[in-house]
């Protein structure tokens, strides 16, 4: 048999795809290079082809009727050819323009989309939205949106994902890392841009003996990473803030904070230490007063602080952490803590955000590695919307929100242009989000698959995935960058991203500024052209475009070590200030003062959150639900490959209890569970875990919404998606961050369950 090999890539790691003479798929087989491959890395080539791609353009029967939202989510769908579906967006892009103005056009578009420089959904739509004269843009992200809205306050960065120390450093010189929320093995399997080298579980492995003890403060042992010294201390979920309190205010009150690193290098130490010590009124933030809210023994929170005090000591943060009511405080509070220990700035101590959240962030990085990038042009139109609020944005134009000490006004939106997320995976309370998705006039979307994103649109154009097109693979967390070659003609009438948008352009007289002439390879080379010519000036020596393609790759020299986070400011604070007021490390900071947010005072505080284990509310919903990223899949994407299928309970999304709280409602393995509050229901799949703190359920992120009644605002999901009961709340009126961690829930067992129905493709009707 005569096969062909061919090199593609993907967030979770870069594969050949073996095919035959007739182009059926053989063999996946991960990158060389890659030590250990994710677990799912065969899924794409799985459902690459099957009945659940869209094979052709389709337009929602009830829409053809009425341009409105009504039946969104519910309908039938009529496919039409696609010259039919191209005039139909070109000519809603020009109504809603010419009657509306591009205020009215919300291009944001949230999402993981595919790893490729050219390729990538929502950048190609900002690119073509721009061109059309604007977009309301979101700002933020769903992943450390707190973080990144506080960081600039504090540290004068919003760099977050440098804000992270590297495996080297750690190795050498890390003794203790305290690690709030883990640093689960499974979330490294991936990269936003590509994975290339999974290298981490080596790492850890190296990390017995000579490395550092890891201590996991988290409600669930299986956030522990895969290290020989680990311990695991179980905390309430949200009462991080108290624990850190209780540890400083040890530090505080037995002298074991460096008083010389807080006045050289912070401001406002003093404002905090009142507060931490009660002097402003308020109890003491002590260890007692913290293990009543933590559940955390006081005894542990003292010994832990000395441990800490006597060790060269990482703090870390997960971001799942602050993605939860008041998520600023614990992020502000872990740099204070560090502060109070006086290493930020030394080899191996200080503080880190996100260590371990995704695979490439703790190597050492390139320095002044460039990218092929796409550029996206300006977009003219300045309104934006904080990511996680989209469903206010759309249920109520008009209304003002406070976000960084000003006030925006949502925008009237008409029409939502989605392209490479799935809004009915990343958004929270999705019975308020669908009524919102059902406002807008029209909606449009690209995808591959007949999926909850798809499912909810006016406008469905069939996308290619990245086996079916030619691309660039380039991401600052990996040395390389690497050809993706198409593997595999487009799948029915599927066209890329770039190319539908093109066809638009060009009814809408601006292709030739869209495409500036060239097409897929002509552009792949010039970004990379452009980007090879920075390389050679920051020094490298990356070939001509030909010579990258036929050889699929080039690898940048890997430095051994990374840099030291912050070890110029720490040297001489003076000569190296931070991009804050004080230029200095803003433990209180008078700029946030000077917005007056109850919800974000000026300095970190432990403010109760909306819903947690120690709230009025929980009376009525006694268990926290969790909703993590999952082990066997990319948020919403393979959910139906054979990795994420064979992780289902009774068909469903596995959810993880407490056997007690399992116990006391009758539940046992395997059972069909109903998970619930006032704003929604979802079935599950009960598993029974004694790693979880009681009161704590778990389950995975990005089972696909299917909804009892399609459409309908209320309806019962059948599948397991956690959203369903989510709080869509802002974090703060600082930075409106999106908490997808926080909410209360009851759950009972559920007999007689309907059948799942998510991986069926939707009704169409034949005209
Ligand atoms: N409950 C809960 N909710 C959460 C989270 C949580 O922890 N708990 N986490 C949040 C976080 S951190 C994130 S980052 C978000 C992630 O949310 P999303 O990024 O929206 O999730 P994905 O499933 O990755 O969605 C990507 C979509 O793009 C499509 N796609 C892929 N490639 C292409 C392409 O080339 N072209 C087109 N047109 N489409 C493509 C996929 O089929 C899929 O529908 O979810 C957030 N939501
Ligand atoms: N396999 C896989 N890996 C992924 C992704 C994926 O979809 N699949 N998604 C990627 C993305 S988009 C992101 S943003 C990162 C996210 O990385 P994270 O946000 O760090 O990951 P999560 O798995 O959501 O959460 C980690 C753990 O935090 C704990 N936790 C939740 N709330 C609290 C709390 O209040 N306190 C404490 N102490 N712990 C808490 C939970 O037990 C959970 O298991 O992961 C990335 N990695
Ligand atoms: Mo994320």
């Amino acid at each position: 048999m005569a096969t062909r090999t061919t090199q593609t890539a993907s967030h979770w790691g870069v594969y050949d795809v073996v095919t035959d003479e007739h182009g059926a798929i053989v063999d996946t087989v991960p990158f060389h290079a890659d030590p250990h491959p994710a677990s799912f890395v065969r899924g794409l080539p799985e459902i690459v082809r099957g009945p659940l791609r869209i094979d052709q353009p389709y337009v929602r029967a009830g829409y053809l009727r009425h341009r409105n939202g009504q039946g969104r989510g519910g309908d039938e769908f009529v496919p039409v050819g696609w010259d039919r579906a191209l005039d139909l967006v070109a000519d809603e892009l020009a109504r809603v323009k010419a009657e509306h103005g591009n205020e009215a056009i919300y291009g944001g578009s949230y999402g993981w989309a595919s790893a490729g420089r050219l390729h990538h959904g929502p950048s190609v739509l900002k690119r073509f939205l721009g061109l059309h004269g604007g977009y309301v843009d979101k700002r933020g992200n769903h992943s450390f949106g707190a973080a990144l809205g506080i960081m600039p306050y504090v540290l004068g960065r919003s760099d977050i994902t440098n804000l992270v120390a590297s495996w080297p450093e750690v190795m050498a010189s890390t003794e203790l890392m305290v690690m709030f929320g883990g640093a689960a093995l499974k979330n490294t399997q991936l990269d936003p841009g590509g994975a290339v080298v999974h290298d981490n579980p080596d790492w850890y492995r190296h990390a017995g003996g000579s490395g550092p003890l890891f201590v996991t403060i988290s409600p669930s042992r299986a956030d522990q990473p895969p290290a020989s010294r680990s311990e695991w201390m179980p905390i309430r979920p949200h009462t991080d803030t108290a624990m850190m309190l209780g540890i400083a205010h040890t530090l505080a009150t037995e002298g074991l904070h460096d008083r010389e690193f807080l006045a050289r290098h912070c401001e406002g130490y003093e404002r905090f230490e009142s507060y931490l010590l009660g002097r402003e009124g308020g109890p003491p933030r002590g260890a007692d007063w913290a293990a009543a809210i933590t559940g955390v023994p006081a005894g542990e929170i003292r010994a832990l602080a000395r441990r800490m005090a006597a060790s060269r000591t990482m703090v870390n943060l997960s971001w799942s952490v602050q993605r939860a009511d008041h998520g600023e405080q614990p992020v502000w509070m872990l740099v204070t803590l560090a502060a109070m220990l006086g290493q930020i700035g030394l080899p191996g101590g200080g503080f880190s955000i996100g260590f371990g959240a995704v695979n490439g962030m703790m190597a050492p990085r390139v320095e002044g590695m460039p990218r092929p990038t796409l550029p996206l042009g300006p977009n003219a139109i300045k309104t934006y919307v904080p990511v996680g609020r989209i469903a206010d944005m759309l249920l109520h134009p008009g209304r003002q929100i406070e976000c960084f000490g000003r006030a925006i006004t949502f925008p009237d939106i008409r029409l939502v242009y989605s392209i490479g997320g799935n809004p009915f995976h990343h958004n929270t309370n999705l019975n308020r989000f669908l009524r919102a998705w059902q406002a807008p006039e029209t909606v449009i979307v690209h995808e591959p698959w007949w999926n909850p994103a798809a499912r909810h649109a006016d406008i469905v154009l069939p996308a290619t995935t990245t086996m079916e097109r030619n691309d660039i693979l380039a991401h600052e967390n990996s040395p390389y960058w690497l050809a993706m070659r198409q593997v595999i003609p487009p799948v029915g009438q599927a066209r890329n991203d770039f190319d539908i948008l093109a066809e638009v352009a060009g009814r809408l007289g601006f292709e030739a500024s869209y495409t500036e002439g060239r097409d897929e390879m002509g552009w792949l080379r010039h970004m990379y052209e452009v980007a090879a010519a920075k390389a050679r000036e920051a020094g490298y020596a990356p070939p001509g475009f030909d010579a990258f393609w036929q050889a699929g790759q080039f690898a940048f020299p890997q430095p051994e070590a990374g840099s030291i986070l912050l070890e110029d400011f720490r040297r001489d604070p003076g000569a190296h200030p931070l991009a804050t007021p004080s230029g200095r490390i803003e433990i209180h900071s008078r700029t946030i003062e000077g917005y007056g947010y109850a919800d974000c005072p000026a300095h970190p505080a432990w403010l109760e959150p909306a819903e947690w284990l120690g709230g009025e509310r929980a009376a009525r919903y006694p268990l926290h639900l969790l909703s993590n990223q999952p082990a066997t899949r990319l948020h919403s994407q393979l959910d139906p490959a054979q990795a994420s299928r064979a992780s289902k309970v009774a068909g469903r999304e596995p959810i993880s209890l407490h056997p007690g709280d399992a116990a006391a409602r009758g539940i046992r393995e395997g059972d069909v569970v109903r998970v619930f509050n006032d704003r929604g229901a979802f079935l599950a799949g009960a598993v029974l875990a004694g790693h979880l703190v009681p009161g704590v359920a778990q389950i995975a992120t990005g089972a696909w919404y299917d909804p009892l009644r399609g459409g309908e605002s209320g309806s019962l999901d059948k599948h397991g998606n956690p959203n369903m009961v989510t709080l869509d709340k802002g974090t703060s009126s600082l930075t409106q961050g999106s908490m997808a961690q926080t909410a209360l829930v009851e759950i009972e067992r559920f007999d007689d369950a309907p059948p799942v129905t998510a991986f069926e493709p939707p009704a169409v009707r034949r005209a």
